[in-house]
C-alpha cells in the first residue's frame, strides 16, 4: 500500500487511503475487485496491470469543449509562477495516486510543467520539475510507466511533427524528444511512448506520404538511438490511433503499425500502446486489438478507456462495460501478459462531472472493472472448455494432410487431390453462441 503523500495543502479533503474492502462492501469509496496482492495465475493483480494515472486528463484537462468554457476549476492553478504552479499540480497528482493506490503515472511534456516557445527555457523547467517529481516518486513509492513528448498541441506543429514537411519544425520535435527522453530516464521511466496525433494529413493533395512515412522511421531510429546511448533501458510504445486529430493518422491501428515498424527495422525495439477508443474509431474491438499485438509478440501496454457506441470520435471515458474487459482480459491472460506495460487510465471524467469525488470514483471502477474481469477471464481458461472448444475448430490441422500443410510439404495438386478424395466437406458449427453463452456464464 502506497503512502498517501500531501504538499503543503490538501487538496482532496475528507478522502482517505481507498481500499480494498471486497464484494460484500457497500462503500462506493472502496475497491470491491482490486486486491493488489491477490495471486491471479501466477501474479499479483498489482503485477498484471501496473495501473497508471494519466496526469493530462485527470490534473490538466479542465472540462472546456469547442462550445464552453472549463468546467473543472483547479485550486493548484492559482498561482501565476509556472513553476510554482507545476508544483503545486504535482502535489495535488501524487496526493491523488497515492490515495487511489494507483503505483504508477504517465505524463507528456507540457502536462508537468508548462512550456513557451523558448527552448532553453523550456530545458530548465523540464530539469526543475523532474527533480520535484523525482522527490515525488522517492517519498511516495509511486514509479513512472512512461514519458511522452506532446508534439500535437503547439500551432507549430499543425502540419505534423516528425512528418511536418518543413524540417526546422521536425528538429523542434526532436527537442522536445530529447527532453522528454532526457526526464524519463531520470525518473527511472519504464517505457517511453510515441503517439503521432499529427503524423497523418488532412488532405493527399498537398502530401507527400511517402516522404512523411520516411522521415517518421528516421525520427523514431534517432531518438531510439539517443535513448539507447543515454542509458534507457526501456520498450519504446506505438500508439495507435486511426484519426483525430488528423483526417488520417500514418499509426492507423495494429496491423498498420506492425508492418510500418517491420517495413524501418524497428521491431526490436518498439512494441504497442493499445487504447480502447482508439481500436474502436479504427473500426476494431479491443479484442481484436489486443490479439493482433499479442499473436506479433508486440502487446506493450493498454491506455484503458472506452468510447461512446453513439459518438465517432475518441470520448474517452472511463472502462466499465464487463463483458468487452473480460473479452480482453481472456487475450492478455493467454497471451503471457503485457510486455514492459501497464494499464494507463487516459480517460477523462464528464465535463459535468465536478466533484472533486468524482475522479476517485472513475478511477475506482476502471480498476475493479479490471480487476473483476481478470478475475473471471482466469475463470474461464481455468474451469471451462473454452481452449479446447477453439483448439477443436483447427483439429483437422493438427494431423495427416493438414499437419502436412502447416508444415509446407503440400502442392496445390495435392490438395486438389485431397479434396477430390475426400468429398465434400462436413459443416461445422463455429459454436458463436454456446462461447457467448460461457463467456456470461461466467460473469
Ligand atoms: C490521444 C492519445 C494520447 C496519448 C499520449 O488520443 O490517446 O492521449 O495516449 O500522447
Ligand atoms: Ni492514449
Ligand atoms: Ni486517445
Amino acid at each position: 500500500m502506497a503512502k498517501i503523500i500531501k504538499g503543503q495543502q490538501e487538496f482532496f479533503k475528507g478522502i482517505g487511503q481507498i481500499k480494498f474492502e471486497g464484494t460484500d462492501s457497500q462503500n462506493p469509496l472502496a475497491f470491491r475487485w482490486y486486491n493488489e496482492n491477490q495471486i491471479v495465475s501466477g501474479k499479483t493483480m498489482k503485477e498484471h496491470f501496473k495501473f497508471a494515472c494519466a496526469y493530462w486528463h485527470s490534473f490538466n484537462g479542465s472540462g472546456a469543449d469547442p462550445f464552453g468554457e472549463p468546467t473543472h476549476i483547479f485550486e493548484w492553478n492559482k498561482s501565476s509562477d509556472p513553476l510554482e504552479r507545476a508544483k503545486l499540480k504535482m502535489d495535488a497528482a501524487f496526493e491523488f495516486i497515492t490515495k487511489m493506490n494507483i503505483p504508477y503515472y504517465c505524463f507528456h511534456d507540457c502536462d508537468i510543467v508548462d512550456l513557451t516557445n523558448d527552448v532553453l527555457e523550456n530545458e530548465k523547467r523540464m530539469k526543475a520539475i523532474t527533480i520535484y517529481a523525482k522527490q515525488k516518486q522517492q517519498e511516495s513509492g509511486v514509479k513512472l510507466l512512461w514519458g511522452t513528448a506532446n508534439l500535437f498541441s503547439n500551432k507549430r506543429y499543425m502540419n505534423g511533427a516528425a512528418t511536418n514537411p518543413d524540417f526546422h519544425v521536425l528538429a523542434h520535435a526532436a527537442t522536445q524528444v530529447k527532453a522528454a527522453i532526457d526526464a524519463t530516464i531520470e525518473l527511472g521511466g519504464e517505457n517511453y511512448v510515441f503517439w503521432g496525433g499529427r503524423e497523418g494529413y488532412m488532405s493527399l493533395l498537398n502530401t507527400n506520404m511517402k516522404r512523411e512515412k520516411e522521415h517518421f522511421a528516421k525520427f523514431l531510429h534517432t531518438a531510439k538511438d539517443y535513448a539507447r546511448k543515454n542509458g534507457f533501458k526501456g520498450t519504446f510504445f506505438i500508439e495507435p490511433k486511426p484519426c483525430e486529430p488528423s483526417k488520417h493518422q500514418y499509426d492507423y491501428d495494429a496491423e498498420t503499425v506492425i508492418g510500418f515498424l517491420r517495413q524501418y527495422n524497428l521491431l526490436g525495439d518498439f512494441k504497442l500502446n493499445l487504447e480502447v477508443n482508439h481500436a474502436t474509431l479504427a473500426g476494431h474491438t479491443f479484442q481484436h486489438e489486443m490479439q493482433v499485438a499479442a499473436d506479433a509478440g508486440m502487446l506493450g501496454s493498454i491506455d484503458a478507456n472506452r468510447g461512446d457506441n453513439q459518438n465517432g470520435w475518441d470520448t474517452d471515458q472511463f472502462p466499465n462495460n464487463i463483458n468487452d474487459v473480460v473479452e480482453a482480459m481472456l487475450v492478455l491472460l493467454s497471451s503471457g501478459g503485457l510486455q514492459g506495460g501497464g494499464i494507463n487510465f487516459d480517460a477523462k471524467i464528464r465535463r459535468n462531472s465536478t466533484d472533486s469525488l468524482d475522479l476517485f470514483y472513475a478511477h475506482l471502477g476502471g480498476m475493479d472493472i479490471f480487476a473483476r474481469a481478470l478475475l473471471i477471464a482466469d475463470k474461464i481458461l481455468t474451469n471451462s472448455d473454452y481452449h479446447v472448444t477453439r483448439s477443436q475448430r483447427y483439429a483437422s490441422f493438427d494431423q495427416g494432410k493438414g499437419a502436412e500443410f502447416e508444415k509446407s510439404n503440400l502442392t496445390l495438386d495435392e490438395l486438389r487431390t485431397y479434396a477430390i478424395e475426400n468429398g465434400e466437406p462436413k459443416l461445422q458449427s463455429g459454436k458463436q453462441e454456446y462461447l457467448e453463452n460461457l463467456i456470461n456464464r461466467f460473469i
